[in-house]
């Protein structure tokens, strides 16, 4: 990990190595943070924040479902967040929000544990390294189930459902492959570890519904519209492990992981990147580097000072 300069912590900078917190923080032991993973790049315009709004709105209902006041409204975490990325001088990174409980009282009972809110942003290259985009990766049906909307509310993105993903995570790479994908309780595909699922068969785009216990993803969404855009059908519906195996093309896609391939699943082979999945890779790595006029409203820019 390339380290920055600072860190926004509520509401000042903080040189990156003093961005600490007590061993009896909350959210360290229980879990109690939400968060968000967005990207920022570089465009002809300047740095870009990629569909910042929709990400805030998103932390904001996770932190809402934990009962933490974010203590900031959205538009001056989206200036918090332009000011991350300039004071860095990074113009193409990875933005890290977020909100956690902080130390105070041990037990449960979280209401009078500080709310803290951070920011910090850093170079972060291809998630699943620079290779999978063209040729995949290989993934893991995981025997661990995906939570559930009584469990962990999976619509909400919360530090400590991670915990989920990493057993997921680990499992995949005993066995040798890259990636996990986890089943919902009733045995339908929900997500990668981090990533939303697509197949493609006959020229159509297969995804699981967002009931399926999946993270509604912002780049689910954005691949959604290209396909459109592209003249391709999308349908959301519950997918099986034999979905994967017997697809023309499979790809997962992610902030992080941006458009990845799926090259295998438990070593079925699927193939590298098929022309569908090209096609829309290279779609979102227009859109996100400023370079197709049809969707530069995704793009956040930093808002100029007023005249
Ligand atoms: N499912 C899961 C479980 C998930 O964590 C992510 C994002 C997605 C789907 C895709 O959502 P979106 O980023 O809105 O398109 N995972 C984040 C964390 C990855 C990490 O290792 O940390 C991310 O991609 O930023």
């Amino acid at each position: 990990m390339q380290p920055t300069e600072k860190i926004w912590r509520n509401g000042s900078f903080v040189p990156w190595d003093e961005a600490n917190v007590h061993i009896l923080t909350h959210a360290l032991h229980y879990g109690t943070g939400v968060f968000e993973g967005i990207r920022a790049y570089d465009t002809p315009r300047g740095a870009a924040v990629f569909r910042l709004t929709d990400h805030l709105e998103r932390l904001r209902r996770s932190a809402a479902l934990y009962e933490m006041d974010l203590g900031y409204t959205l538009p001056e975490l989206a200036e918090a967040i332009h000011e991350t990325v300039a004071v860095n001088n990074v113009s193409s990174c990875y933005v890290r929000p977020i909100v956690f409980r902080g130390a105070g009282p041990m037990g449960l009972y979280p209401r009078d544990n500080p709310v803290e809110v951070a920011v910090a942003v850093w170079p972060w290259g291809a998630y699943l390294g620079e290779e999978a985009l063209e040729h995949g990766v290989s993934c893991k049906i995981s025997s661990f189930r995906r939570i559930g909307p009584n469990t962990l509310p999976p619509t909400a993105k919360a530090s400590g459902q991670y915990i989920n993903s990493v057993l997921a995570k680990l499992e995949a790479s005993r066995a040798g492959d890259d990636e996990a994908i986890l089943l919902n309780e009733e045995g339908y595909i929900a997500d990668g570890s981090g990533e939303n699922v697509f197949a493609v068969r006959d020229g159509v785009l297969h995804t699981p519904p967002t009931t399926a216990s999946c993270l509604p993803g912002i780049t689910r969404d954005t691949v959604m519209r290209i396909a459109h855009t592209l003249g391709y059908d999308v349908r959301e519906v519950n997918l099986v492990r034999t979905d994967l195996y017997f697809a023309d093309e499979a790809f997962l896609c992610g902030t992080a992981a941006e458009v990845t391939p799926i090259a295998s699943v438990d070593g079925q082979q699927i193939g590298g990147r098929g022309p569908i999945t090209k096609a829309i890779q290279d779609t979102f790595f227009a859109i996100v580097s400023g370079r197709d006029e049809r969707f530069s409203d995704l793009l956040d820019y930093p808002v100029r000072a007023a005249v």
